[in-house]
């Protein structure tokens, strides 16, 4: 056992730095594509980096329009609901083969969107410079260090130095900034993106002298001397107070602070301060609303004005160098949990990078430096956009310039918000999870007790008893759980399921056997039980189906489409497993792969033939469960999801070698193409969520993996292939999953080549989060995969990436920290550790290999 991979990594540490040497347009293609983001999870900003105008657009969380069940017409998209009468009628007109009539009874399924809201713009900071000549500036260059998480803009204007910063700060719950000159002269003003809020200003009445100091590294000596001085410090506060229009009665209120201080002069402007001869002005900014996460009210009782001047004046008190400290301490402990590297760093600017990129077609030196810069990107994308006891990442994490945003900038749950947090466990962020955690909590299952009452008759309304929840393509932070205004994209009753299986993977990942007994497990049980009133048995199909289904944005309505079955399937499987840990039961995770007609020999994509047995059971997995409280399953249940699991047989094999999405598309003449509503280069692959983010064991079996290409093949390949941002990234971790290497790596250059913009952000087009966290999470996969019964390193490894690399601190099932270096295709080291003593298997150059490991030892191996 050794202990030296430490060092090895260290030695090749790379700049992680976006960076550019123009400023960012003042436009919305600029805010778009160019701007900088940064963010604590609830806050989030964009630095234009402007030269004699510096714009910050700011944002936070639950700044939403919309209103709460009850308020004038809303409720949460349930009004149209007749208690499960249409829904039947449906089933049956489908049981008996009436597919138009059952699509056009659809419209009975329709939601509305009376209160749904937007996630809103909350404001802007202006910060424009009376003396700065743009025709003088020299050596411009502003950049987002992924590894620091501050955004710098630095430049000579007549041999005169400005530099400026601005970060997040979770801990502080800041953004923090600092601008440093000579003799910086300007006008500062705050903007709400709000109608009817109100600017106070606040003269802090305390002057004082403080040590200004530059940091070492970013500025000539001879020009920190001079900034080295004692300096008489003026504070001044610009407070934004209001609420937000539409919520008439229970109307969201806002506020902000921004807090100002500087060795120069202020005084008051009617729209906010002039500062005059400042070496430095440092600047606070907090947001917040009376937003509170509990249903039905989802208020609390704030005073904003207080809260925010609190925050503000406790960091310049602090002041910035120490919350700059206590940002930094919080953050690289999070970011600096992996390392990847996949190739030779080149000293271009991002947009360069990408020109070469897109110009040598993924061919050039730096290619693999941007893969892996990207790859980091999604990491600091979701540590600054979802953190503790805040609202989870929405499609456009927490960044928004826009009071109408593109699908209101919401939480879709079709695949959306289930790819936002699919790289959060394996690349070791594990806490950027529990927003969602409380999300799927508060706005998804006790709201969606009266969705399943409403449109299946399901329960009885009452959100108190956990009678089954049902939730459908769009959410927002209110509870809106109703289907959407258009069944076409709107009716999804598999949604629920679906961010499930995001939940059950953060117990897979961590263990964390409370928080499966206390919150993830009750809200399993509970989906479960309402799938097990909604599933009907179909004669001809000679299976339980979900009805009336329609796999999402494509194709009929129709019975047991695979999208739906698969749901419902890895839910009861999880369900089913869940419990099993809970009771301390031991569980072969071979006899699931059994069941499904797989077996653990196939498993190992790339390994030997082997027979593998389950070392450990649950019981010695699960440490803490001795301590931990006993829950009350409830057993009749599990009994008839049991027997009910074997009755669902999500996948078909078609007529051309296909998995089916849809039962009856074999009936259907060339395809089915261009005919029921189905389109050959669809961006949703639905029919092959088994393989990704999901783990159908069936797909170990050869005739299923070739059904699964025979599929994927079909929605287009290479520069036929027409896939969203976020389409790319699926297919690229459902190619990994198959332990296509190759083609995986088509959907890493697909994505580089035509989704993604100077800033890095993914293209859906607009701009949508969700590609930038799948592809973090796709590239996850191509590196190591953990889904079944070994863990498996580099399952799928492009010739591109062969020739020497290393991944450090990402984490497999069971809580187990990877690292593992390589070179011509080849691991040559790795090192595993877990939190506990357990025994793994790892599957790696063709070889299985068992592994003991005690408890935080690593396990390194050199081959
Ligand atoms: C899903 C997708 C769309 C878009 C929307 C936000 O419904 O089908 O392409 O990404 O979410």
């Amino acid at each position: 056992m050794m202990d030296n991979d430490k060092r090895k990594i260290s030695k090749e540490q790379k700049a992680m730095i976006l960076w550019s040497n123009k400023p960012a347009k003042e436009s919305d293609e600029g805010w778009e594509s160019e701007a900088y983001p940064i963010g604590n999870g609830d806050c989030g900003a964009k630095i234009f980096g402007g030269i004699a105008k510096e714009h910050i657009q700011f944002n936070e969380k639950s700044l939403w329009s919309g209103t709460v069940l009850g308020v004038g017409e809303n409720t949460n998209g349930n009004g149209k609901g007749d208690y499960g009468a249409s829904l039947r009628k449906i089933q049956t007109l489908l049981s008996v083969g009436k597919e138009e009539a059952a699509q056009e009874a659809m419209e009975l399924l329709q939601g509305d969107e009376i209160g749904l809201g937007a996630y809103q713009n909350f404001g802007n900071l202006f910060i424009e410079f009376s003396d700065i000549h743009e025709s003088e500036v020299e050596q411009y260059k502003r950049s987002l260090d992924l590894k620091d998480g501050i955004a710098r803009v630095s430049f000579q204007e007549k041999n005169k130095w400005h530099n400026r910063e601005v970060f997040a700060s979770f801990p502080n719950q800041v953004i923090g900034m600092r601008f440093q000159g000579e003799e910086l002269n300007c006008e500062i003003e705050i903007h709400s993106a709000q109608d009817e809020s109100i600017l106070k200003h606040k003269n802090v009445d305390q002057e004082k002298y403080e040590i200004n100091s530059y940091e070492k590294e970013e500025i000539p000596e001879k020009i920190q001397k001079q900034y080295k001085k004692a300096m008489k410090v003026q504070q001044y506060q610009l407070i934004i107070l209001g609420k937000v229009n539409g919520n008439t009665g229970t109307e969201l209120k806002y506020g902000a602070a921004f807090h100002i201080k500087t060795d120069g002069e202020i005084e008051a402007t009617t729209k906010g301060v002039r500062v005059k001869g400042a070496s430095t002005i440092e600047g606070y900014l907090s947001c917040k609303t009376n937003y509170g996460r509990v249903y039905p009210e989802y208020r609390r009782e704030a005073n904003l004005e207080e809260e925010c001047v609190g925050i503000v004046s406790r960091g310049a008190e602090l002041g910035y160098e120490s919350v700059k400290e206590q940002h930094l301490k919080d953050y690289q402990e999070l970011f600096g949990r992996v390392s990847l590297s996949l190739g030779t760093m080149m000293n271009l600017s991002t947009e360069d990078l990408l020109g070469e990129y897109q110009r040598k077609n993924g061919e050039s030196p730096c290619s693999s430096y941007l893969e892996e810069l990207l790859y980091q990107y999604g990491r600091y994308l979701l540590i600054s956009a979802s953190r503790e006891n805040g609202l989870p990442a929405n499609l456009q994490g927490v960044w928004n310039a826009s009071n109408e945003p593109p699908w209101q900038s919401d939480y879709h749950l079709n695949i959306n918000l289930q790819m936002n947090y699919w790289p959060a466990l394996i690349s070791n962020l594990s806490e950027t999870v529990l927003p969602l955690i409380d999300f799927v909590k508060e706005s998804l299952v006790i709201p969606g007790r009266k969705t399943a009452y409403h449109y299946a008759g399901i329960g009885n309304g009452d959100t108190t008893q956990p009678t089954g929840w049902m939730a459908h393509t769009q959410n927002n932070i209110f509870g809106h759980t109703g289907p959407g205004s258009n069944w076409r994209w709107g009716w999804d009753p598999g949604a629920g399921a679906f961010i499930l299986q995001n939940l059950y993977e953060y117990f897979r990942f961590t263990r964390d056997i409370e928080m499966l007994r206390d919150e993830i497990y009750p809200m399993m049980e509970e989906a479960a039980r309402m799938w097990s009133q909604l599933l009907i048995w179909d004669e001809k199909q000679e299976r339980l189906v979900a009805s009336p289904c329609y796999s999402p944005e494509h194709g009929p309505v129709s019975s047991g489409a695979t999208f739906d079955q698969q749901m419902v399937w890895q839910l009861y499987h999880d369900t089913l497993e869940g419990a099993r840990y809970l009771r301390g039961e031991s569980y072969s995770k071979e006899e699931c792969v059994s069941k499904r007609g797989g077996s653990l020999k196939e498993e190992c994509i790339l390994g030997e033939k082997n027979s593998l047995k389950k070392e450990g059971t649950l019981e010695e997995e699960c440490s803490s469960r001795e301590e931990s409280k006993t829950i009350k399953l409830d057993e009749k249940l599990l009994l008839k999801i049991e027997k009910q699991i074997e009755q669902l047989k999500p996948y078909h094999i078609g007529k051309w070698g296909q998995i089916k999405e849809w039962f009856w598309e074999d009936d259907w003449e060339e395809r089915g193409y261009n005919t029921h509503e189905v389109v050959p280069d669809h961006r949703h692959i639905s029919h092959l969520m088994g393989l990704y983010p999901g783990f159908d064991p069936c797909f170990l079996r050869e005739d299923y993996k070739k059904a699964a290409i025979i599929s994927l093949l079909d929605r287009g390949e290479s520069e036929h292939d027409v896939a969203t941002g976020w389409s790319k990234a699926h297919k690229m971790a459902i190619w990994a999953r198959l332990g296509e290497g190759e083609k995986a790596y088509n959907y890493v250059k697909k994505t580089l080549k035509e989704s993604i913009m100077p800033n890095l952000w993914s293209l859906h087009p607009p701009f949508q989060i969700d590609g930038n966290y799948g592809y973090t999470a796709g590239v996850n996969e191509m590196l190591l995969q953990s889904q079944g019964e070994a863990i498996h390193l580099l399952p799928a490894l492009p010739k591109a990436w062969e020739k020497e690399g290393y991944f450090k601190g990402l984490v497999a099932r069971g809580n187990i920290q990877v690292n593992c270096r390589w070179k011509d295709g080849q691991v040559t080291e790795f090192a595993l550790i877990a939190n506990k003593d357990t025994v793994c298997k790892v599957c790696y150059n063709r070889k299985v290999k068992k592994v003991e490991l005690t408890k935080d030892i690593k396990f390194l191996l050199e081959d």
